[in-house]
């Protein structure tokens, strides 16, 4: 008898195949399967889910046979982990693998708005090469980034941004002692003392809204802000209005509040770069994380403690 798992969002069309050979795997966001999946939540054994979706303590109390939930990404703030750990319940992410991925995209952001890429294409598009003038850009070299958050992933950002010539600091919640970078008092100071902040502090309740009015008028006219976190750590209102009011220079954006059903007032804001939540979508990191959901899910099943488990 295979377990029965509930499949949050799709994943990888390989990766759901594997699931499909190994469970009975019900699938939340498909309509059709809603009267079956119904009579199936006793049963369910597993979850599987996304960083940015997570899964709500309703559907796991609805769940009472429940073991482990499989993360096919790193977040967890769409999970009540204390609330899982009291029902006995696993939470395993994707720790590591996709560290690189959404590293490189946030430089990329960083490098795409300073040398106005998006608009570089649009003008080339436009048919204006030759007939009007492209505003230069920004070098990054000599510049300070402040790294808000400085985890795995922020240091991987670290790391690049030295590479391209810049000097970097950091605020982070907890003391870090493995690093030469130079340590930041607060959100505020951090932004005071950066040309570019990039955001990639874990959304928390403590983190909502943490980079807010204060801190965008901190980095200043000529400050950029990266956010490869998530949406709910900047606060949208006072961003649009920085944007807009030249409170800061420009963003470089991968996550937004109310995903995908992002604020349309972003279309409109200058120099701002808008991507899709897009860190750690490559094929090769998407198969990595795969891998490790399976695997996760295949410790629990074996008895064992799932590898990567967080809670
Ligand atoms: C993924 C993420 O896009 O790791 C995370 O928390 O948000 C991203 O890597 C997401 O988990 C895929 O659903």
């Amino acid at each position: 008898m295979k377990p029965d798992l509930l499949l949050v969002e799709p994943m990888m069309e390989f990766i759901e195949e594997r699931l499909d050979a190994n469970y009975t795997v019900h699938r939340l966001y498909d309509e059709s399967q809603k009267e079956t999946l119904e009579a199936a939540l006793p049963k369910i054994r597993a979850v599987a889910t996304g960083g940015g979706t997570g899964i709500s303590n309703e559907w796991i109390d609805k769940m009472p046979s429940l073991g482990v939930i499989a993360v096919n990404g790193v977040g967890t703030d769409r999970i009540d982990l204390a609330h899982a750990r009291s029902r006995n319940i696993d939470v395993a992410t994707t720790l590591g693998v996709l560290t690189d991925d959404v590293a490189d995209l946030g430089i990329a952001l960083m490098l795409g708005v300073l040398r106005q890429i998006a608009s570089g294409d649009a003008y080339m598009r436009a048919g204006k090469w030759g007939k009007e003038a492209f505003p230069l850009g920004t070098s990054p070299k000599g510049k300070r980034l402040g790294i808000l958050g400085l985890g795995q992933i922020g240091k991987a950002v670290g790391r690049r941004a030295e590479v391209f010539g810049m000097d970097v600091r950091f605020w982070n919640r907890s003391p870090i002692t493995d690093t030469s970078w130079k340590s930041c008092a607060s959100p505020v100071e951090l932004a005071e003392d950066s040309d570019i902040l990039c955001v990639i502090v874990a959304a928390t309740a403590q983190t909502q809204n943490i980079v807010n009015a204060d801190v965008l008028k901190a980095l200043g006219p000529k400050g950029v802000l990266i956010n490869i976190a998530r949406g709910s750590v900047v606060d949208e209102d006072a961003l649009l209005a920085a944007l807009n009011d030249g409170t800061i220079a420009g963003a470089g954006l991968d996550v937004f509040v109310n995903e995908p059903n992002i604020r349309p007032e972003f279309y409109s804001a200058p120099n701002t770069l808008l991507l899709p939540h897009q860190g750690s979508a490559t094929m090769e990191t998407r198969i990595a994380m795969g891998e490790l959901v399976l695997s996760n899910l295949e410790a629990h099943f074996a008895g064992k403690k799932p590898p990567t488990t967080v809670n």
